[in-house]
């Protein structure tokens, strides 16, 4: 087998074995070359804070992105009412455990071979002041073909944007996948829907722009509101509206 399917069957086996079926369906996984321009780009799209593969892994040579996608369940229980729903917020909070596992499993099973890794939390590690974290899951997503940025600002994979994104970044060279070259988000593809600008429930997410610090705001609403599960700072709304939140 080779190492590219040694990772992907890790990630997959991680998601089955966490057995959270009502929650998750099965993850994608994408790989892009460290040494791929756009990382450098993203010093000017993001910001010079921006990390380079290689400002976390010295010796980085790939970095892996996987997609752990939600159920449609979660995604329908969600559609309701204007904050976020009690399974939206447990699947978040979940998702966020399951990354940080899996990324660290894969650096221990790596390092079995001789194989550097690093990994970047799956959230909180922005900057309270700017809401702006120095590494991108999405965008090293959207390096590593596994979708198209959406109006929502979402990454929409095969499996849809309903989900969330881990990385890890290695010191062994595996070929990187091909981007698709279609938007599948609707007003990408011809101006129409903007059914995410409308689904926001604070009018944050505009077609030219995003109010990050308003959308907080509503995030840390519903946080107060699912104590009781752990830090759910979610809400999601702009992403359960799109059609193409599962996929
Ligand atoms: C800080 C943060 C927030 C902040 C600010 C968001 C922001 N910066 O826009 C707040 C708290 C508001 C927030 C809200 C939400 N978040 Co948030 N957030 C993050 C976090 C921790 C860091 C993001 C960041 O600062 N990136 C740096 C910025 C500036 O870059 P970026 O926004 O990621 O990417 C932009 C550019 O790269 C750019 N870009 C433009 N042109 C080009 C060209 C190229 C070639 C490339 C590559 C990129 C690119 O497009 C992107 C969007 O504008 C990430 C986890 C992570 N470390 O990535 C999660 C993350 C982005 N959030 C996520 C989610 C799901 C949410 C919420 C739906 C809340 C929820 N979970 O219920 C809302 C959605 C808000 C929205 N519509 O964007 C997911 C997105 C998953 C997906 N399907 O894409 C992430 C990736 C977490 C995860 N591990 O999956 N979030």
């Amino acid at each position: 087998m080779s190492l590219r399917e040694e990772i992907i069957e890790l990630i997959n086996e991680s998601v089955s074995d966490s057995d959270n079926e009502e929650f998750f369906r099965n993850p994608l996984v994408g790989f892009s070359s460290a040494n791929d321009p756009l990382y450098n780009d993203l010093k000017e799209i993001v910001g010079p804070h921006h990390f380079h593969p290689q400002d976390i892994l010295p010796e980085a040579k790939t970095v892996v992105s996987f997609f752990i996608p939600f159920s449609k369940e979660v995604v329908a229980s969600n559609r309701k009412g204007e904050y976020c729903s009690r399974e939206w917020a447990e699947s978040y909070v979940k998702a966020n455990g399951l990354i940080d596992h899996i990324s660290n499993k894969l650096i221990h099973y790596l390092a079995g071979k001789d194989i550097k890794a690093a990994t970047i939390k799956a959230t909180h590690t922005y900057d309270e002041r700017t809401l702006k974290s120095a590494w991108s899951h999405r965008s090293a997503a959207y390096i590593a073909g596994l979708g198209r940025f959406g109006l929502n600002r979402m990454i929409i994979s095969k499996a849809g944007s309903a989900g969330r994104y881990g990385s890890v970044v290695i010191s062994q060279e595996i070929e990187g996948d091909k981007r698709p070259e279609e938007y599948i988000c609707t007003y990408y593809k011809n101006g129409k829907c903007k059914i995410c600008v409308d689904a926001c429930p604070v009018k944050a997410l505009h077609i030219d722009g995003f109010d990050r610090f308003k959308c907080y705001d509503r995030l840390l609403e519903n946080a107060k509101r699912f104590q009781d599960i752990g830090l759910c700072d979610a809400c999601g709304k702009c992403v359960v509206a799109c059609p193409f939140a599962t996929i």
